[in-house]
């Protein structure tokens, strides 16, 4: 990519900021930062695999939300955060609690993100994990490490994060919160109440929309009336981009410009990162999921896999060779056809390290059951 380009924020802009801001985080990007965003790729799409393989093994209870094929919307909008940023997963999230602040940082369990353990311990049920087995896996969170606890309810913690962003600015602190949704949550009520808020107020608060065209079993045209839901950014007169979610270098260049344009106290932005569900909402809803959706689209959607898109840009840039690019290709596999061999061995390494972390926490004690429900009495 060339450097001087000045690159405008996307002939998808549809939003009523008209500065023009060149999109430069790429262009910020070392070799180093290229292969760490690789690595990252690679390791959000082999803790999937990994729990749909122990899922089908049985060994595994509660509902599995993938995010294979959306690794990209995660690494992308993650990388160029700052550790005292704040972000919102929801369900099909799992791996953004752990790739938070994870930059070059990867043996640092004190970073401004979850350790991959403390995320398998909840998948697993253990103690050592902040839910404790006590709910869904991904309604998990850490305030200490800048983590909104995620919740079922669509678009709810987008009023949070505006509370958040609300005491930082109160506070004098330039925090920004991203917050993720799916599309369907831009049809509820309180998505609209809280970006009004925030737009009113200048809050720096980024939505990323993961827009991968179904809402569990209902298609977007049943949802939305708008078919980029970038759109609905002009209500609140704010930007609304439009990003390539497969392109991970889109979505960073994307998220970058918006995060900036709010920690410079311009306010909120919307990103609708266009993508597509590689299985059902949840692995309950996999068999439906290949009813309600015929083979050819499922094949389409799953054509642009976001490692491949990303290694072909490595290749281009001179920074893999076609060789090295080969070497583990887990790309445009099902979970089922990958085996170890497709990933980069430090990356199998972390995740095993981190199974055996939660394989190795206690479950929580029975008597523990009722503690926590409601608030505890001071004495
Ligand atoms: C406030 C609220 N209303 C209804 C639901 C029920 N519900 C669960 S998932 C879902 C659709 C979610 O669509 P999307 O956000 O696109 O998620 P995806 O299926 O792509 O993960 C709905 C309506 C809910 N969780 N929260
Ligand atoms: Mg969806």
């Amino acid at each position: 990519m060339n450097s001087k380009r000045s690159v405008v924020a996307n002939a998808g802009d549809k939003g009523t900021d008209t500065e023009q801001r060149p999109l430069r985080a790429r262009d910020g990007l070392s070799e180093q930062d290229h292969l760490e965003i690789l690595k990252q790729l690679y390791l959000a799409r082999y803790f999937d695999v990994r729990l749909i393989k122990e899922k089908r093994r049985g060994r595994l209870r509660g509902t599995l939300y993938s995010s294979h094929n959306q690794e990209a919307i995660l690494v992308g909008t993650l990388y160029g955060l700052r550790p005292s940023d704040w972000i919102s997963p929801i369900h099909r999230d799992m791996p953004a609690f752990f790739l938070k602040d994870l930059r070059g940082n990867w043996d640092n369990d004190d970073r401004m993100g979850m350790s991959i353990g403390e995320v398998c311990a909840q998948v697993w049920g253990r103690a050592t994990a902040p839910g404790r087995a006590r709910d869904n896996w991904s309604h998990i969170g850490d305030a200490s490490k800048g983590i909104i606890c995620s919740t079922s309810m669509l678009a709810g913690t987008i009023p949070v994060a505006a509370g958040v962003v609300y005491d930082a600015k109160l506070k004098g602190e330039d925090t920004v919160c991203l917050t993720y949704n799916g599309e369907g949550s831009t049809s509820q009520g309180v998505f609209h109440e809280a970006i009004n808020f925030a737009a009113i107020h200048k809050l720096a608060v980024v939505t990323i929309i993961e827009n991968n065209q179904w809402a569990y079993g209902t298609p977007l045209e049943l949802g939305s009336p708008v078919e980029d839901v970038a759109d609905r950014a002009k209500g609140y007169d704010i930007p609304g981009l439009i990003a390539d979610g497969q392109d991970v270098l889109d979505v960073l260049d994307k998220t970058m410009w918006a995060v900036e344009r709010g920690r410079a106290g311009k306010g909120p932005s919307l990103i609708e990162c266009k993508t597509f569900r590689a299985y059902g909402h949840g692995d309950h809803d996999d068999d439906r999921a290949a009813k309600y959706r015929g083979a050819d689209e499922v094949e389409k959607g799953r054509s642009r896999d976001p490692i491949a898109v990303f290694k072909k840009y490595l290749v281009e840039k001179g920074i893999l060779t076609k060789a090295e690019a080969k070497k583990y290709s887990p790309e445009g596999k099902h979970a089922n056809e990958t085996t170890d061999e497709d990933f980069p061995p430090d990356v199998v390494d972390i995740m095993k390290k981190g199974v055996e972390f939660a394989l190795d926490s206690p479950l929580p004690e029975a008597s523990e059951a009722t503690k926590w429900v409601f608030a505890e009495p001071r004495r």
